[in-house]
């Protein structure tokens, strides 16, 4: 059989990357994206940080006044999360992505496998440079970077991905897959948390090359027959998961900033259709029918709104969306004196039926 490339694309320090995009300011200072709990005007955690934060010591999860901390003295910049957004972002880079792969697995809102294998060919040559073009072509369409791992399957895009960070690209090939997994400790392995790994050090067992060399039988006494040969299986490179796609998304949505800020339907059913023309053509692609249509509006004072109505048959019309967001602004503008800076359109409510169609077809066509 033919050896797979398989890459897993996981997108650098993102929100943050998200928020030094909409304002390119803020590259050259740390910048710390935040849930605040809203306790006090500082309580709350570390979502993500930029690089020039986490220099200075900030780290996912860290309580913000930490954060704060590690920064003084500096013009760091700390923002809420804006998850809207983000997703949005996500979207755009995932269906570039999507276009590279022969199969295709998101499994985050930055993380996604690519299963490659047919259009290289099984080359790891090819596949290097494949991968730098999807780099070059995300960071020319959409403005964000991103790091590659590329291997003979998905544990091995993952560690490679994680082990060249930011804006990596690292490939290793079926020949090199156990000596590059060997010094690894073995919590690099998906599923190998504190307690497996403190009760592994127990055994003696560290890196991942201590785990490779145990005897499996033991490690199936020690952690039952699954685990036991999986963890064996990983430490020795072989992983046979597929790439697969995961269940649909469950909406689509697409945002837009307004050339002005306005209360002018007109001038929003503008920018409205626009996004509706993007969010049809997913529609198309995936097959999907909706049944729910919402608006999304930003107002001059940052506060956002939303509205949504239910249709009473499910529809794959484009008009059907452009008619229901119509509806929806007219009323909400009739209801809201506030002028609008931003406006977004979702659909969700995609039907079962047509989901389980689609993995019927797609089990027959890989079956
Ligand atoms: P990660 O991929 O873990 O981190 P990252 O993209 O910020 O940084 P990098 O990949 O360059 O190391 O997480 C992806 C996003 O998920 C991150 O941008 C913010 C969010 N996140 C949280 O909200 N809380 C967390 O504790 C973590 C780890 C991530
Ligand atoms: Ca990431």
């Amino acid at each position: 059989m033919q050896n797979r490339v398989i890459m897993l694309v996981d997108f650098d320090y993102f929100f943050a990357q998200c928020e030094e995009l909409r304002s390119p300011t803020l590259k050259d200072k740390p910048v710390v994206v935040g849930v605040y709990s809203g306790r006090t005007a500082e309580s709350g955690a570390v979502s993500t940080s930029n690089y020039i934060a986490r220099k200075c010591g900030v780290k996912s999860g860290m309580p913000l006044f930490l954060a704060k901390r590690k920064l003084e003295g500096t013009d760091a910049v700390f923002l809420p999360v804006d998850h809207e957004y983000y997703e949005q972002i996500s979207s755009g880079i995932m269906r570039i992505l999507r276009s590279y792969a022969n199969s295709f697995e998101q499994v985050s809102v930055d993380e996604a496998y690519l299963d490659v294998t047919e259009r290289m060919q099984g080359s790891f040559e090819k596949a290097k440079d494949y991968a730098q073009k999807m780099k070059t072509e995300t960071k020319n369409i959409v403005g964000i970077s991103f790091s590659v791992g590329v291997g003979p399957n998905k544990l091995i895009a993952k560690i490679a991905c994680d082990s060249q960070k930011p804006d990596g690209l690292t490939i290793v090939k079926p020949e090199e897959a156990q000596t590059f997994l060997a010094p690894f400790p073995v919590d690099g392995l998906l599923g190998v948390g504190k307690k497996t790994a403190a009760k592994m050090d127990s055994l003696g067992i560290k890196t991942i090359r201590d785990l490779a060399k145990y005897d499996t039988q033991k490690l199936v006494a020690f952690f039952g027959k699954t685990l036991g040969v999986y963890f064996s299986n990983s430490a020795n490179a072989i992983d046979n998961e597929p790439v697969q796609e995961q269940g649909e998304a469950e909406s689509i949505s697409r945002i837009g900033t307004l050339k002005q800020d306005t209360n002018d339907l007109e001038f929003i059913l503008q920018k409205t259709d626009e996004l509706i023309d993007d969010i049809s053509k997913e529609i198309a692609e995936k097959n999907l029918s909706f049944k729910q249509v919402a608006i999304y509006a930003v107002m001059t004072n940052l506060s956002s709104k939303s509205r949504s109505i239910t249709l009473e048959q499910p529809s794959k019309d484009q008009l059907t969306i452009n008619k229901n967001v119509k509806e929806l602004f007219g009323k909400f503008l009739n209801e809201n004196p506030l002028q609008v800076r931003r406006v977004g359109v979702k659909v969700s409510g995609f039907s079962r039926e047509e989901k389980r169609q689609k993995q019927l077809t797609s089990f027959f066509q890989t079956g």
